[in-house]
């Protein structure tokens, strides 16, 4: 037998073995969730070798180790990722067929840990997979929430949300730790005897691990992400149950386990709620707790810290994780204080994710206190420290009766970085201008990247091929060789094959589409698509304004030659956020009515997907021909749904904001559709009076289109529906759509022209895809590496 055939029964076995002793199933009578969960205890077993070698070389090479503090990893489907980084692909796939069943459907059947809300969320996972593939020494610290991100439906066309519920079910991939465990106070009082300072919590939560292994590119790294559970510290109070009180019995373990319970789904207003400080707190402490832990089993000097550890902490959400070290340092070991802080300063860094005021987190100084008593102390003391040396400061972490979390990491962390050029630039004269002016050196850029593992290999088999015939194996892990494909857009032949690609990918969608909605797609028309968070600064109403006015268009001039165009929307509202939820449903309400009118059926289709998430991203990113990044300049820190289209080979709609900018520089101005008012001139912008109202009455596409909408075309019998939409729009608009609409608009029609030139288009697509392999985020986290963490990889290059 040839060694790979050996490979192949081995490994057909395995899951035969896990299916029946692991699982009890009996294959007769085994179903596909059966099959996929012994498949993912086979390739789960073919990790962990790999993993204790990782973390044994850690601990031999004394190395610093990294960890990245996240409240979010939104991690979507394991079972591909570690098969393709495993490399196992075929003999798993010829082994699932073996036993009759369909690939994909096994594949599929695995939920979405969706631990995150959007592009933060993501990028923690994005980060967490290049770390392993380049063997930095690394840990993913966050919260293992029993319920990920709420499943969107559509009632009516308006959102509906319900709970999500991915541990409903085995998660083959975690490791419960019921061994590693810290008990975190909260509350209480804080008392100085003997001249110590002691803060005595007056109630207590336990943390409990849950490792999952993170495995690189070819499985030779595989790094630990720990999830920290709520816990009671009593679980069961044997007193009242005997008592009769049978609910009272188990409150502290129902109380405990609240904490680690539902990821909050706002994802840019802070709510300044109690139970999310409290997850902020629990998470940060236990963390830093295992961090200490760590440190000394082979340290005794805690003010070497900082040689050893680097702590990324991704936005605000884990900024307490600082006075906790703090307090640990100086309270608890008897470190000076200002030894204590700038200990804590070697080692942690800060990433900025956002400008805009309202997401900025601030907490209430009564309810800070009322919960970490203690830590208020301690930054009060920083900060008023700060003050004193820095007269002329303005943006203290305190004052207000706030507690300002970007000021507080600011002033504790020794880098803090934007996420694009733009972005970073934007911190330095807005947000961060005056921390910029006294520390000019800490703020740095680190733009954003993607794993091409999931981005581009996985999701897009067939582009994969087609490189990998191309320009040899290789670019997966150095994604820059994508450069080579350049040449071959003068070949004819091969362009032509690369629009073969795009064609099957964009034919599948529509297969699917055709399944699951009932909705038949023009696999001809354009693919048109703006998958993200719903929000203003997003501007979907934009999109679905131009749509309207398009509709408009083509009933006026129906013998026109017009480009057909699929329009697809996906994306989650937060639920409180109301306005994000009107445009949900005016987008649902358009689709309606285009969809039913025979006049421009073929020619215009509008369509939005419900619940997306990772895999509908694998999906359609994939099939799309236009990218939508088309946010009001100043807005989007980075995006990076941006970079995955571009590297599958869909050009750009966008405006000069977050890495749209970089996107442009390097995929070519004549390859990226741009449009819109740059950041300078929309601070200009909004500074005019009635600039909306100027901008509606100066197009009069738009007039129509919104004339349409305040008419009830869309809400028949119910023209007030969208009044609050109308409404802004011809009135306050600071997010600036009637201004950008009719440079969209002319924007738009450059599309269509460009379209109507298949091998043109094909031409720009693949330049697009040649040229994006600077967004790895494998070239991110090298950055972070050298700039932020001074870390080394333990893989021979
Ligand atoms: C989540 C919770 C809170 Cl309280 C606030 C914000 C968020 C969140 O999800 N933010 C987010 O996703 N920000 C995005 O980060 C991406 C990664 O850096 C950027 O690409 C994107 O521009 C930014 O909006």
């Amino acid at each position: 037998m040839a060694r790979d055939e050996v490979a192949k029964t081995d490994f057909r076995d395995a899951i035969l073995w896990h299916l029946t002793y692991t699982l009890g199933k009996d294959p007769d009578h085994a179903q596909v969730f059966d099959w996929r969960l012994a498949l993912s205890h086979a390739v789960r077993d073919r990790i962990v070798d790999r993993w204790m070698t990782s973390t044994r070389e850690t601990y031999r090479a004394d190395a610093k180790r990294v960890y990245y503090l996240s409240m979010e990893f939104l991690i979507g489907r394991l079972l591909e990722d570690n098969i393709v980084n495993l490399q196992l692909a075929d003999q798993a796939q010829a082994a699932i067929e073996g036993f009759g069943l369909n690939w994909r459907e096994v594949l599929l059947d695995e939920p979405d840990a969706a631990l995150g809300n959007g592009g933060l969320g993501r990028l923690a996972a994005c980060f967490m997979e290049s770390l392993a593939t380049l063997g930095c020494p690394a840990y993913g610290y966050g919260i293992r929430y029993e319920h990920g991100l709420f499943r969107q439906s559509f009632v009516e066309g308006r959102q509906h949300e319900a709970p999500e519920d991915w541990l409903r079910q085995p998660n083959v991939w975690e490791f419960e730790r019921p061994e590693a465990r810290f008990t975190l106070g909260f509350g209480g009082q804080v008392t100085v005897r003997d001249c110590k300072t002691l803060w005595q919590p007056d109630h207590f939560v336990q943390a409990e691990a849950f490792d999952t292994p993170v495995v690189g590119w070819q499985g030779r790294w595989a790094n630990t992400l720990r999830l920290w559970a709520g816990r009671a510290v009593d679980p069961f109070d044997l007193d009242r149950f005997n008592a009769g009180d049978f609910a009272a019995a188990a409150e502290a373990e129902a109380l405990a386990r609240t904490i680690s319970r539902v990821l909050y789904p706002e994802d840019s207003t802070e709510k300044g709620k109690r139970l999310r400080l409290t997850q902020e707190y629990f998470f940060s402490a236990a963390s830093i707790r295992d961090i200490i832990r760590r440190f000394e089993q082979d340290h005794t000097d805690l003010r070497l810290l900082p040689q050893r550890v680097a702590i990324q902490m991704n936005d605000t959400h884990p900024a307490v994780a600082a006075p906790e070290l703090v307090r640990i340092l100086h309270d608890e070991r008897g470190l000076p204080f200002d030894e204590a802080v700038e200990i804590t300063r070697g080692c942690v860094n800060y990433t900025n994710h956002t400008l805009l005021p309202e997401a900025l987190e601030s907490w209430d100084e009564g309810l800070f206190g009322d919960l970490l008593p203690r830590h208020l102390q301690i930054i009060d003391r920083i900060d008023d420290q700060d003050a004193r040396a820095h007269p002329d400061r303005r943006n203290t972490a305190r004052g207000d009766g706030k507690v300002r979390m970007g000021e507080l990491s600011f002033i504790m962390s020794h880098r803090v970085n934007g996420v694009s050029a733009l972005h970073t630039g934007l911190m330095k004269t807005t947000v961060f201008a005056d921390q910029n002016r006294i520390w000019p050196d800490r703020i740095v850029n680190e733009t954003n990247g993607v794993t091409p593992r999931r981005w581009l290999h996985s999701c897009n088999p067939r582009l994969s091929r087609l490189i990998t015939d191309t320009i040899g194996e290789g670019w997966t892990a150095d994604l820059e060789r994508l450069a080579e494909l350049a040449p071959f857009v003068e070949d004819a032949g091969w362009l032509d094959r690369f629009a073969r690609v795009k064609a099957a990918n964009k034919a599948d969608l529509c297969d699917w589409v055709a399944r699951e909605q009932g909705v038949m797609l023009n696999p001809d028309a354009l693919f048109d698509v703006q998958i993200k968070r719903i929000h203003e600064y997003k501007r979907q109403h934009l999109n679905i304004l131009e749509a309207i006015a398009l509709w408009q268009e083509m009933r006026a001039h129906p013998s026109d030659d017009w480009t057909p165009r699929v329009k697809i929307f996906g994306g989650k509202a937060a639920p409180g956020y109301f306005f994000a939820k009107d445009i949900i449903r005016l987008i649902n309400d358009v689709a309606a009515v285009i969809n039913a009118d025979a006049a421009t059926n073929g020619k215009l289709q509008v369509l939005y997907l419900p619940n997306y998430n990772v895999t509908l991203a694998e999906r359609l990113i994939p099939a799309a021909d236009l990218s939508e990044q088309i946010s009001t300049a100043g807005k989007e820190a980075s995006g990076t749904g941006n970079m995955k289209f571009a590297l599958n080979g869909a050009l750009t709609i966008g405006t000069l904001d977050g890495a749209n900018v970089e996107i442009r520089d390097l995929v070519g101005p004549e390859n990226f559709f741009l449009f819109g008012l740059t950041a300078d001139e929309a601070e200009a912008r909004r500074t005019v009076p009635d600039h909306a109202a100027h901008a509606v009455a100066g197009d009069p596409r738009l007039s129509r289109a919104i004339e349409a909408i305040r008419g009830g075309t869309f809400s028949p019998g119910e023209p007030d529906r969208y009044a609050g939409i109308v409404a802004n729009l011809t009135q306050a608009d600071y997010f600036l759509v009637a201004s950008d609409f009719a440079d969209y608009w002319r924007a738009q029609r450059e599309v269509d022209f460009a379209y109507a030139d298949r091998k043109g288009w094909a031409r720009m697509a693949a330049l697009n895809v040649a040229r994006s392999g600077w967004f790895s985020s494998d070239r991110t986290i090298r950055g972070y590496m050298r700039d932020i963490w001074e870390a080394e990889s333990l893989l021979d290059q």
